[in-house]
């Protein structure tokens, strides 16, 4: 990938994608294609196969997808399926009818099946049953992986993957029926800490599940590193995992948040609402191998998205 290399990030707008595009932008590659959804409908297989006629980019980055939280993946269930084969069976699809040099395709933890052994393997992929409120999702994200894989084997496409941890940063969804339970987190503590130092006592902060379930967090600017590394450097039909190899429970993270924003009253865990898997802990000693590390450490990384997010605002 040369610097004047012109390189298509499908899924720009997104916390992911412009993270990708800051990082490019950084390294000093500068002919970059954008397109928004409203320019652009990936679900069309007409026009995306128009967009690459008309386009014809070298390298893609593949962010664009339907994602959300738990609640979003468990309510909205077609749509993930349904949107994200459309997406990525399209794009994946004429990148190899234009003679794309090199996809990455964006993956996920959560297609890894819901009880693996921990850290999670890149070789666990399809050695057990899925977690059931992500399966739509998990299905649609798996054949995107084997869709590289088979355009790899059977047209000698150079197409890889990647299967980032849980993600927070810049441009993340704050929607709290839709956000994942980070950003969730941030803006519930936030408002009921205003709340706090406005009337001297506020609501408890209601949280969802039983706060047990570990996860794996890494900032989106460590992932575009690692993206932005893994497209100049690795080739292969292995998809990598990225993730930052430590975990915390959902307690422990509504704690830490707590403490970061300030908040001083209760909390109340709603077990109405799903706990998800139990554990997602990758093994990323393959991307440790290849030369890559995360740098942003969690405490770190949720202090400065919350001073640049909420910090002298008003939710
Ligand atoms: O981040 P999250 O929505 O998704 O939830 P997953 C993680 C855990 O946090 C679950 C709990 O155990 C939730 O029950 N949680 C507690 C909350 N309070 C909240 C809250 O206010 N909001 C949310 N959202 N959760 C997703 C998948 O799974 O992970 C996606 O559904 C995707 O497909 C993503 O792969 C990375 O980590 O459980």
């Amino acid at each position: 990938m040369e610097k004047d290399s012109k390189i298509y990030i499908a899924g720009h707008t997104g916390m992911v994608g412009s993270s990708i595009v800051r990082q490019l932008e950084l390294e000093g590659y500068s002919n970059l294609v954008r397109r928004t959804s409203q320019e652009l409908d990936l679900t069309s297989q007409q026009a995306v196969s128009a967009f690459f006629q008309e386009e014809k980019p070298e390298f893609v980055f593949l962010a664009a997808a339907k994602v959300g939280g738990i609640e979003a993946n468990n309510t909205y269930r077609a749509q993930f399926l349904y949107e994200n084969l459309m997406i990525q069976n399209n794009v994946i699809h004429q990148s190899y009818v234009h003679g794309v040099k090199k996809l990455m395709f964006l993956a996920s933890s959560c297609i890894y099946p819901k009880l693996s052994p921990q850290p999670i393997k890149e070789s666990y992929l399809l050695s057990g049953k899925l977690e059931s409120t992500n399966e739509p999702y998990a299905i649609a994200k798996i054949a995107g992986v084997k869709l590289c894989e088979n355009y790899n084997c059977q047209y000698g496409c150079n197409f890889i993957s990647v299967m980032p941890t849980n993600l927070y940063g810049p441009n993340d969804n704050y929607d709290l029926e839709t956000a994942h339970v980070l950003p969730a987190l941030l803006r519930k503590f936030h408002e009921a800490k205003i709340q706090f130092d406005r009337t001297g006592q506020s609501e408890p902060v209601e949280l969802w599940g039983t706060g047990a379930p570990l996860r794996e967090f890494l900032h989106v600017d460590d992932l575009a590193k690692a993206c932005f590394y893994l497209m100049k450097t690795y080739q292969g039909n292995t998809s990598v995992n990225i993730g930052t190899g430590q975990d915390i429970s959902i307690k422990e993270l509504a704690e830490t948040i707590r403490k970061i924003v300030g908040f001083k009253g209760k909390l109340i865990w709603n077990e109405d609402k799903p706990d998800g898997t139990p554990r997602k802990l990758l093994d990323v000693s393959l991307v440790h191998s290849l030369g890559w590390k995360h740098q942003i450490e969690l405490l770190e990384g949720i202090a400065e998205v919350y001073k640049n997010k909420f910090k002298n605002q008003d939710a």
